[in-house]
């Protein structure tokens, strides 16, 4: 049995063997950058602060750094592959499609971080290594998760550029929206293949010193609708949260499944982006063209049952189909993305919390079965 993280006391806090200071950045592989990011500029209002190409020496890779406060995007595509990562990067796209290929972590102690990862268990990528430029030096390395998935580990207390030596500055490829849409990373969650849950929560347990969060879809719900188990493992200052998924054997093909099916394999299946206010956000997105999962009137009929007083009012959640839900610690407001590219793989979520720590328990029901609409529509459920 692990421990369960809720509210961390400062003591446990002092003595982590793996202190992180937050999600550094999203790095996508996809087929086509510059209009990735163009997408990610108009439709999700991000802002683009760095490029990295062959106009400024980069022959192999096109980079394109978007940020929204501190949530930043990392949409990286291959021009032409010389070296081992422009290779891994064309072959990711292949076989996966547009896809996550790092979820990167900020860490006080790039070394120290990689040393106690490798100590417990962690596969390298790569071995700790400095880049400098005219803005200071930064310390990378990078240990391996589910899939091809890594996790590059990046001190850049002692770097002032605009992301990382090799890349510029950039302009903004269009006027960003009045209201900032989103402005962090608030979970980013993996599919495992069925069986793997309990073995990939481990490997966070001992290599990152990350605890289980009390929020988790075990076989109960797992066998009743969800068609998935899931668990959450999180630092101790819950700045990094990451639930993973893995299917269940129910009486229809697991959403878990499709995806693992579509990207051929385990990987990112949604990146969840906190807002402080979702009806603006979910306004701009559709105006901008997002497709959203629909939800029944029915949801909105009995919600005021049980969620109470939110900020938003019910009719409101109805027209923009919003989901709320409410723990002791207080509630949430969530909305899902369909997938954002071809495949049925990558999704993204909008969440507005005030206290909850949850995850939208509650909605677990309406959101799978919406998500399940979707597979049907598609011809796989
Ligand atoms: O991150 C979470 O746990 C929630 C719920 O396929 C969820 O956003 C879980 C699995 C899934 C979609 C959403
Ligand atoms: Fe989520």
């Amino acid at each position: 049995m692990t421990q369960t993280t809720h509210h961390t006391p400062d003591t446990a806090r002092q003595a982590d063997p793996f202190p992180v200071k937050g999600m550094d950045a999203v790095v996508f592989a996809v087929g086509n950058a510059k209009q990735a990011a163009h997408y990610y500029s108009t439709a999700f209002g991000m802002k683009l602060v760095a490029y990295s190409g062959p106009e400024n020496g980069s022959r192999e890779t096109a980079a394109y750094v978007l940020e929204n406060g501190s949530a930043r995007f990392v949409l990286t595509s291959v021009i032409k592959p010389t070296s081992d990562w422009g290779h891994f990067l064309a072959k990711h796209v292949a076989e996966h499609g547009d896809g996550v290929v790092d979820l990167a972590i900020e860490v006080p102690d790039a070394r120290a971080a990689y040393a106690y990862a490798l100590e417990h268990g962690a596969r390298s990528v790569a071995e700790p290594y400095e880049r400098k430029d005219e803005h200071g030096t930064v310390v990378l390395a990078a240990i391996a998760t589910y899939g091809e998935t890594r996790h590059t580990l990046v001190e850049r207390s002692g770097y002032d550029g605009p992301y990382l030596p090799g890349f510029v500055a950039a302009k903004p490829m269009v006027e960003p929206p009045a209201q900032r849409t989103f402005q962090a990373i608030d979970h980013c969650v993996g599919n495992v293949e069925l069986g793997k849950m309990n073995e990939w929560v481990g490997f966070y347990n001992k290599v990152m010193g990350f605890t289980n969060m009390k929020e988790f879809v075990g076989d109960d719900i797992a066998t009743e609708y969800s068609a998935l188990m899931s668990k959450v493992v999180a630092d101790g200052t819950l700045k990094v949260k990451f639930p993973i998924n893995e299917p269940a054997i129910a009486k229809k093909k697991s959403q878990i499944d499709e995806y693992l099916e579509f990207y051929g394999g385990a990987g990112v299946q949604h990146i969840a982006l906190n807002t402080g206010d979702i009806v603006q956000t979910v306004r701009t997105m559709r105006a901008a063209g997002v497709e959203f999962l629909n939800t029944p009137d029915s949801y909105y009929d009995t919600l005021g049952e049980w969620v109470g007083e939110t900020r938003v009012p019910i009719d409101t959640l109805r027209e923009l189909k919003i989901l709320a839900d409410r723990d002791e610690d207080g509630y949430l407001l969530q909305i899902f993305t369909k997938p954002v590219q071809d495949r049925p793989t990558v999704f993204f979520e909008i969440i507005e919390r005030h206290g909850s720590m949850g995850f939208g328990k509650g909605n677990f029901k309406a959101l799978f079965e919406a998500i399940e609409r979707e597979q049907e529509r598609r011809g796989n459920l």
